[in-house]
Parts: C-alpha cells; sequence; structure tokens
C-alpha cells in the first residue's frame, strides 16, 4: 500500500460506517484525509483520533451536505492548497429511507435518496473531476450496493439510486479514458453500520433483523477492497468489486442460522 502515501484522498460521508473505515485505513497507509459530512462533531473527533495516532497525516474536515450544490462548489474550490490536489475520490455519502413498495413509498424518501446517493454523488464528483483532468490523474471509487445490481421488492427508490450510480461510474470511465482518471465501482451486500438504523427511522429492532442468523461485513471489511482498489500500479484499474457477507447471495437471499 506504499503507493497511496502521501497521497490526498477525499471520502464523503466519512462521519459513519463505511466512510470513517475508509478514513482510518487510508490514514494507517500514509494517506492525507479530506473528510467530509453534515456532522461535524462526528469529523471532528475523527480527525483528532486520526491525527494522534498518525502524527505525519493530514486531515482537513468539511461541513458538506452533498445534496446542496453551491456548498459542493464551494468546499472543493476553496481548499487548502496543501489538499487542493484530490488524487482519490470515495463517492461514499449515501443512504436509503424505508422499505415501502413503489405503491406507496413516500415523498421523503424519493426526493431524499435520489438527491443524496445520485445527484449528490454527480455535484461532488464534477466538482472534483475537473481538478483531476487538469492535472491528469486522479481516481474516483463510487459506492455502490448489490442493491444497484440486483433490484428487490420494497427497495425501488434505493435501488434506482445504486443503478444510477453503476451507470454514472461506466460513463465516468469511458469519458475520462484519455486523462486517464481511474474509476472503482464498491458494491458491497450487508455491512453492519449506521445503515439500517436510518433506514428504519431509528428502529433498531427492525435494524437488527436485517442481519438476523448472518454475521454481517463491517465497514473495515469495504474499506480494505476500497484501499485495495486505490493502491494499484497505475497500469491497472479495479473497476469492479462485489463484496458479500459470507452465506450472503443477493439483497434477498442468505442463509440465516435459527
Ligand atoms: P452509515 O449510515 O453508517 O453512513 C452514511 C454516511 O453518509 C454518513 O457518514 C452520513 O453522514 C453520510 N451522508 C448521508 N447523507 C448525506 C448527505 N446528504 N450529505 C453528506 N453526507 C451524507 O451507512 P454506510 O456506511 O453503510 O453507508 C455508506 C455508503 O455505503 C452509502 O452510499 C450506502 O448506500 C452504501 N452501502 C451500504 C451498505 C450497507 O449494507 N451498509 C451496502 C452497500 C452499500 P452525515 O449524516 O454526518 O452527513
Ligand atoms: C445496502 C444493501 O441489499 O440492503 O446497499 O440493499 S441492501
Amino acid at each position: 500500500f506504499d503507493r497511496l502515501k502521501g497521497k490526498t484522498v477525499m471520502v464523503t460521508g466519512a462521519s459513519s460506517g463505511i466512510g470513517a473505515s475508509c478514513a482510518r485505513l487510508f490514514a494507517e497507509v500514509g494517506s492525507n484525509l479530506i473528510l467530509t459530512a453534515r456532522r461535524t462533531d462526528r469529523l471532528a473527533a475523527l480527525a483528532a483520533e486520526i491525527r494522534s495516532k498518525y502524527p505525519q497525516v493530514q486531515v482537513h474536515t468539511a461541513e458538506l451536505d452533498v445534496r446542496n450544490r453551491a456548498d459542493v462548489d464551494r468546499v472543493v474550490s476553496e481548499l487548502p492548497a496543501e489538499f487542493s490536489a484530490i488524487d482519490v475520490l470515495v463517492n461514499n455519502a449515501g443512504l436509503a429511507l424505508g422499505t415501502d413498495p413503489v405503491v406507496s413509498v413516500t415523498d421523503e424518501s424519493i426526493d431524499t435518496v435520489l438527491d443524496t446517493n445520485v445527484k449528490g454523488l454527480l455535484y461532488v464528483t464534477r466538482a472534483v473531476v475537473r481538478g483531476m483532468r487538469a492535472r491528469g490523474s486522479g481516481h474516483v471509487i463510487m459506492m455502490g450496493s448489490i442493491a444497484g445490481l440486483t433490484a428487490y421488492p420494497t427497495g425501488s427508490i434505493y435501488c434506482a439510486s445504486k443503478y444510477a450510480v453503476h451507470a454514472i461510474a461506466q460513463s465516468l470511465r469511458a469519458e475520462t479514458l484519455d486523462v486517464p482518471i481511474k474509476v472503482t465501482e464498491i458494491n458491497p451486500g450487508m455491512v453492519e453500520t449506521e445503515f439500517s438504523i436510518i433506514r428504519n427511522y431509528g428502529d433498531k429492532e427492525k435494524a437488527d433483523n436485517v442481519y438476523r442468523g448472518i454475521e454481517p461485513m463491517t465497514g473495515d471489511d469495504v474499506a480494505e477492497a476500497v484501499v485495495f482498489a486505490a493502491s494499484r500500479h497505475q497500469r491497472c484499474v479495479v473497476s469492479d468489486v462485489v463484496l458479500l457477507a459470507t452465506g450472503q447471495y443477493s439483497p434477498t437471499v442468505a442463509h440465516r442460522k435459527e
């Protein structure tokens, strides 16, 4: 992982789960970090933890709601000089809201999930790739999902958002071959983070039920794949990674121990 030492890595949604795990693992391999999310208290605590453990790692935190187009452009354009050349963007911020069938899907779910997972991801990608293109290199890592490969009942909006991530990744890859910019999609299955708590509006019992009888992956498992992809030789692109919990086949098929 020596190739990542001294590189500048931006992680969206770094305040929790997979994003926070990515931040910790990139720090471990010596990358400097731009950590963004809405919950700045969480970012500050994570930055303090990383600085004390890895004093050589530079960390910049910024409050950022990826749905706010103007804020995305401002945060990227106003980065301190030492962080302005982003080598790796981890487009991780995202969520699902609710488990409703199409006929009763809520306005809140439609707007929040598509605004965050699709439009927000595009705003951040656009703002960062402009600089990568100008500098002649870069790597964009998209947090997709197996929900972006197989749609399932009660998943319509979330699945649609992750199918869109897959499409954006493919378009971006084809558009940036000449630079070249690397584009990687990471598509995890079950990962125990705050994802299911948020999806189920804080209902811990429903969230726990998602992982009933199976050992889900952790954010660290996903971070290992992200750092692996980011650390390949310049001649090699990890284009797609699918990660499943052991015993899981698809979003809806898993062997559960009773
Ligand atoms: P968490 O809920 O633990 O983390 C989600 C992160 O996204 C938080 O840091 C949150 O930060 C951030 N976020 C949410 N909305 C916004 C927003 N509008 N602007 C900026 N940041 C935002 O879940 P995960 O770590 O599991 O999720 C990370 C990614 O992984 C998501 O894209 C998710 O779809 C994907 N994924 C998750 C899987 C799982 O099973 N857990 C499986 C496959 C993919 P804050 O609230 O502070 O803004
Ligand atoms: C989260 C995985 O299968 O719960 O992206 O939709 S799933």
